[in-house]
């Protein structure tokens, strides 16, 4: 059986320990390769090699970190297919996504920061004829990047790219259930010439792994992405070592349909903001609020063209859902369409698990779930489920579904459709979200503040904001006279 290696000082190593954790193939449930169950020791080394790599890296000059990167970008882009594959298999999502969404765009993660770097400027302030300030912006020293199973190598590479590109060098954690494409990716820099230390991946459990970068004294940087929990347990931790920290957290979005919008493109990509990776990403709208009049023709339309979703074997196609990421997870979604039944909802469509044939009959399938008839502050409608679960709410005035919008803890996305600009731009103004998505789901321009506010989060990824992050800025005060 495959076993993944921890990269570390430039090499693919056994963990220190020896021991190894079961990888599952959501789509079959069995085990088919094996994890590296790796604890502090490995966690140290990584630190120690990425202190060495530091004085060096922090002062390549920039073109060469990027020309670097973006040999990185070019090696993701021609291993595509291969990465796809095993994307899919360790996290279950249909080969498609992987192949038109994760894997591109963790090459443009690389090209993207590997260009920005090269445009990166900082401030001047002059006091009139009296003094200039400068700000030096210097890479901070060792980054801590933890990130989660939805979108493995798109979110994984998110972090790193910034934190390489900006001159740190960095000590890194895929999710332990979905590590393939991290390894393969250790692989790909190893291939690019990344200088040894610079990226050391370690892999294992969260509160082994995570937990030892996150409360490393030579690690004062930590970028996050995963659950609201795990995210406050790593600020209790960081906090009192006053450690810089991006935590990007849950949602539980509002995709918010106005009668006057373009009803068939609003039906359409609600499809997609619904149940895209099986409704595991942050973004995803999973409470619909339908004004009044068009409500029961949106339901109606709605309910056929999700019972219409292909739920099948992940490299097929033609499948619109593969498999959730886990049986614990399959668990815990299921037993959240239970709690919908018990708070008073009526599922309109979906709501089992899904038995697919033969080698796939153990698999993690999920219907595409809608349910009806529950009042917005439930806790349906309040805590985050990620899985393909939606729920239908209708509203009849802006200030109503705005505070609907709002209820929850979370902050992270909202999503309007309606024809009506200066309501598009009123709302979007209102909304208590770090994005709002007018008529579109999920366009994403790089360069755009990336986050949420409330239990979603702390701090923006994306554009010069994450350089900004992932570098220290000094002031230098000159007098002129
Ligand atoms: O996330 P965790 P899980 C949400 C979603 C999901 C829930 C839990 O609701 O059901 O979170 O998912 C590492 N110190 N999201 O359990 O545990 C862990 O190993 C340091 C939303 O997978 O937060 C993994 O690498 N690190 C989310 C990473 O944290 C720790 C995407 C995320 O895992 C740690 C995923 C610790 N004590 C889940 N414990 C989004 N916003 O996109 C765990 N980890």
């Amino acid at each position: 059986m495959q076993k993944i290696k921890n990269y570390i000082n430039g090499e693919l190593i056994e963990p220190a320990a020896g021991h190894y954790i079961d990888n599952y193939n959501p789509a079959t449930g069995k085990v088919y390769s094996l994890i590296p169950d790796s604890d502090e020791q490995d966690v140290e080394k990584a630190v120690q090699a990425a202190l060495t790599a530091f004085p060096i890296w922090s002062v390549t000059p920039k073109e060469e970190r990027s020309r670097i990167m973006l040999k990185i970008s070019d090696l993701i882009e021609k291993n595509l297919e291969g990465l796809a594959i095993a994307e899919s298999i360790d996290n279950g999502k249909p080969i498609s996504l992987a192949r038109t969404v994760d894997i591109p765009r963790a090459a443009s993660n690389f090209h993207f920061y590997a260009t920005a770097i090269l445009h990166y400027a900082s401030e001047s302030h002059a006091m009139e004829d009296m003094a200039i300030n400068y700000t030096l912006r210097t890479p901070v020293g060792i980054a801590g990047c933890i990130s989660p199973w939805n979108l493995p190598l798109y979110l994984f590479t998110w972090k790193i790219a910034p934190a390489i590109a900006s001159g740190c060098c960095v000590v890194a954690k895929p999710s332990e259930i979905t590590p393939m494409t991290a390894y393969l990716l250790s692989e790909l820099c190893i291939e690019a010439g990344l200088p040894k230390g610079v990226l050391n991946i370690v892999h294992g459990y969260g509160h082994k792994v995570g937990a030892a970068i996150t409360a490393h004294p030579k690690i004062p940087l930590i970028s996050f992405t995963g659950g609201t929990k795990t995210g406050a347990e790593i600020a209790r931790t960081a906090a009192p070592m006053f450690k810089k920290l991006s935590l990007e957290l849950g949602g539980k979005n509002p995709n918010i349909i106005f009668a006057d919008c373009d009803f068939e493109k609003a039906i359409k990509t609600t499809l997609q903001s619904s149940f895209a990776n099986q409704g595991q990403i942050c973004l995803c709208g999973s409470r619909i609020f339908i004004e009044k009049p068009i409500y029961e023709k949106f339901k109606k339309e709605f309910i056929e063209k999700v019972k219409a979703l292909k739920v099948g074997n992940p490299a097929d196609a033609d499948s619109r859902l593969g498999a959730v990421v886990s049986k614990s997870h399959m668990e815990k979604v299921l037993s959240y369409i239970d709690l919908a039944k018990q708070e008073g909802g009526t599922i309109v469509s979906g709501g089992f698990q899904v038995k697919l044939e033969g080698e796939f009959a153990e698999g993690y399938y999920i219907a595409p779930t809608i349910i009806e008839g529950l009042a917005y502050n439930c806790r349906t409608n309040q805590e985050e489920i990620f899985g393909p679960v939606v729920t239908l709410t209708p509203f009849e005035t802006e200030e109503e579904v705005l505070h609907y919008a709002d209820s929850t803890q979370y902050g992270l996305a909202a999503i309007l459709w309606t024809e009506n600009l200066t309501r598009a731009h009123r709302m979007a103004s209102r909304l208590h979200a770090g994005i709002v998505w007018i008529n579109c789901w999920l366009l994403r321009d790089l360069r755009t503040p990336f986050g949420g506010v409330k239990s979603s989060g702390v701090g923006r990824e994306g554009g010069f904001e994450a350089l900004h992050f992932f570098t220290e800025p000094k002031n230098v005060c000159i007098k002129l006279k």
